[in-house]
């Protein structure tokens, strides 16, 4: 079972694994710690991070990056529309909605869904990790940006699937942080005392997360979370470039954004010219070659003027903060921990330490810290692993209303199941007196809140109910929960037989099984009677109607005469990917991994050939000079003519084309080689013969 924790940036990706030695941040095969969320298709394979980044530029309609918000929309969703119009590549809208990539991909056009690209870099964080481990990587823990509506985190579930991981848990960003804080700290309160609260901050690429968690010996508790889910780093790159881009158009008649590739340069200049002012407060310069019509251009900017231009996204550094504060109990916060690249911008630490008059700690990996707290996890979640106990509860980010009704009932009763807040994972049991199926209608109930612009979470349908033999309402049990991925879901729902009771002796609300047995059990709220249902009594026989019961986890479960029926739940969530889709783009995604590797074999079959040219050349001038007996000017000629065959019809051949051609040459090469070593070998056999003597 493999421990590995992802962090999925909009920008930047980072694992980290457990192995002997204990939590381990790993480098891809360029050496980097950081894999960038880039994928790029090409007539013949994909190349995903680094390599893929590469092409940005080159191949701009078809490297994708800046997709990770995307996940759960629909392409007329305004955010999506927003950014449509700064990417290089096309969007396309999908047949349930959601917006699709679009790209050419092995001469043709195709368009992937976004849980087909997210899989594609997940594919490519797996086998870093694999290479790294040595072993398969399937079990993981993933990173969510706390602010992820239900839409949005199954959409990367589906990823995972497509992807071949089983993400044992989605963590939200900074509640990941915030055990890579805790876990190793020895110095914590005990359970009794009064725990230590510490306000974690991530400014990443694309988003600005706070929370504020409170720790106890063995525990963490996320009190409250806030957020600005559309300022980060990029905003501020895109500050500049505005600004260039006016300068160039007055300065050198440029209409940069007509062209993506100059545009997409610009960013990367301005990008890097944003981090060396975070250094430097001194004038910096802007140069780019050959920009637009070969012209080079210049400028230059400095902190001062920056941070002028910068001022309107500065000034959104407070909110969040006040928001998570003014949502917690103003109790003494003994830290403020923060991390996410965008953090490392002066004004931006300055605003942070200035609103809580205190010194901001930058202890933890700002780069890395998500990406630690994501394998810690898995290792708490791991049966394989041994880590000390660590709790964790989060919270629900946005509040959840639960409505009903059923075809006969002419009332629609409504109760907000989770408040802002509440803890998670966290079950509910609700009990309803119903005589037919019924629809469960979960929605977020401040949609004003909501990052997000369509408030349905899903319908869940209990059917097979049926009334009593003597008429009255059945009495059934739903249980919905927000699980560790921070999903809302109604996960199971029973039905309670009161006629057969005296023949069987059935806990009446056993849990239902666990997914991921190795974690703890899901707390079971003990539900207050919901006295502001009007009409509606709780627990009255043969009424219609609702009331949640109190079950106390852990407590001895009642043993009640009474049967209880399984009633199957009808599931229908937004934006999610139809099952038979999903199993089909599972199949893609293999197949598309053994053309990558089909691809790279073939590469690496002509790279041989080459290389042994080569090396086959410098050493018939070389060490082997004297062990020609052919003609050394045929054989001189025959790797020329392979030189040139290489350039020119065998650009572009079968693996199997290459393997023959190297074998062919090797019938030349061997037996000179062969002559060599022989010789070379003789004296020192003689050596050693003298030696045994
Ligand atoms: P998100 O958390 O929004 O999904 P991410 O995790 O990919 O995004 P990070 O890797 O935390 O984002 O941060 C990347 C951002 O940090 C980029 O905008 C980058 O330019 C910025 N950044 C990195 N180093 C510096 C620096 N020294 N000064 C200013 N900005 C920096
Ligand atoms: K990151
Ligand atoms: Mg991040």
């Amino acid at each position: 079972m493999s421990v590995v924790g992802f962090d999925v940036g909009f920008q930047n990706c980072y694992i980290a694994v457990a192995r002997s030695g204990g939590i381990e941040t790993i480098a891809n095969e360029y050496s980097d710690r950081c894999t960038p969320a880039c994928v790029s298709l090409a007539s013949k394979n994909r190349t995903i991070g680094n390599a893929a980044k590469s092409q940005m530029i080159t191949n701009f309609k078809n490297t994708v990056h800046g997709f990770k918000k995307f996940h759960g929309r629909a392409i007329d969703d305004p955010f999506v529309q927003g950014e449509r119009g700064k990417l290089p590549y096309s969007l396309h809208k999908l047949a349930n909605g959601s917006a699709g990539v679009k790209v050419r991909y092995l001469d043709e056009d195709k368009v992937f869904t976004i849980e087909q690209v997210t899989a594609m870099l997940l594919t490519k964080l797996k086998e870093t990790s694999e290479g790294a481990l040595k072993k398969p990587v399937v079990d993981c823990v993933i990173s969510v940006p706390s602010f992820f509506t239900d839409g949005e985190r199954r959409s990367l579930m589906d990823a995972c699937q497509i992807a071949g991981l089983n993400c044992l848990r989605l963590i939200n960003d900074t509640t990941a942080v915030a055990l890579a804080y805790g876990i190793y700290k020895q110095d914590l309160p005990n359970p009794e005392e009064k725990p230590r609260n510490v306000v974690f901050v991530d400014i990443g690429h694309s988003s600005y997360q706070v929370s504020i968690v409170s720790f106890n010996k063995g525990k963490l508790k996320v009190l409250a979370t806030a957020f600005d889910p559309y300022l980060g780093g990029r905003n501020f790159d895109e500050e500049l470039v505005e600004h260039f881009c006016e300068e160039f158009k007055g300065r050198y008649k440029l209409n940069v954004k007509e062209n993506p590739r100059a545009l997409l340069r610009l960013y990367q200049e301005c990008e890097k010219l944003k981090k060396l002012m975070s250094a430097n407060s001194s004038e910096l310069p802007l140069n780019i070659e050959c920009f637009m019509n070969d012209i080079d251009v210049s400028g230059k900017m400095n902190r001062s003027h920056f941070e002028e231009m910068c001022a309107h996204l500065l000034m959104r550094v407070e909110a969040p903060l006040k928001a998570v504060l003014d949502q917690s109990s103003k109790d003494e916060i003994y830290g403020v921990e923060v991390v996410g690249g965008a953090t490392r911008i002066p004004a931006i630490k300055e605003r942070i330490s200035k609103f809580f008059f205190k010194d901001i700690s930058t202890t933890l990996n700002a780069d890395e810290a998500v990406a630690r707290g994501c394998a810690l996890q898995c290792a708490i979640l791991s049966p394989a692993f041994k880590v000390r106990e660590f709790s964790i509860t989060d919270v629900v980010p946005f509040p959840v209303t639960l409505r009903w009704k059923s075809p006969t009932d002419e009332g629609v009763g409504e109760c907000e199941v989770y408040t802002k807040n509440h803890a998670a994972p966290f079950s509910k049991v609700i009990t309803f007196h119903k005589k037919e199926p019924f629809d469960l209608e979960a929605f977020y109930s401040s949609p004003q809140d909501l990052p997000y612009p369509d408030s349905r979470i899903g319908r869940f349908t209990v059917q097979n109910v049926m009334p009593q033999p003597d008429g009255d309402s059945s009495k059934v049990k739903v249980k919905v929960r927000v699980n560790v991925h921070g999903i809302f879901s109604v996960s199971s729902a029973s039905l309670i037989d009161k006629q057969k009771g005296e023949a069987e002796d059935v806990q009446m609300e056993a849990e239902p099984t666990v997914q991921n047995e190795s974690r703890p059990e899901d707390q079971v709220e003990k539900c207050l009677p919901l006295s502001h249902l009007q009409g509606e009594q709780p627990n009255e026989e043969g009424k219609e109607g609702m009331s949640c019961e109190k079950q106390e986890q852990g407590s001895s479960k009642p043993k009640t005469k009474v049967k209880s029926i399984d009633l199957p739940i009808l599931t229908n969530t937004i934006r999610q990917l139809d099952r038979d889709l999903l199993n089909s783009l599972v199949e893609e995604e293999r197949k598309m991994i053994i053309q990558d590797k089909l691809e790279k074999e073939r590469n690496d079959a002509k790279n041989a050939v080459e290389e042994y040219v080569y090396d086959l050349r410098d050493k018939l001038c070389g060490i082997y000079e004297k062990y020609i007996t052919e003609d050394s000017s045929r054989l001189t000629l025959i790797l020329e003519d392979t030189e040139n065959w290489l350039y020119e019809e065998g650009e572009d051949q079968e693996k199997q084309i290459y393997l023959d051609k190297l074998a062919e040459l090797k019938r030349f090469g061997e037996p000179i080689e062969e002559r060599y070593r022989e010789h070379e070998d003789r004296p020192r056999a003689f050596e050693e013969l003298g030696r045994k003597i």
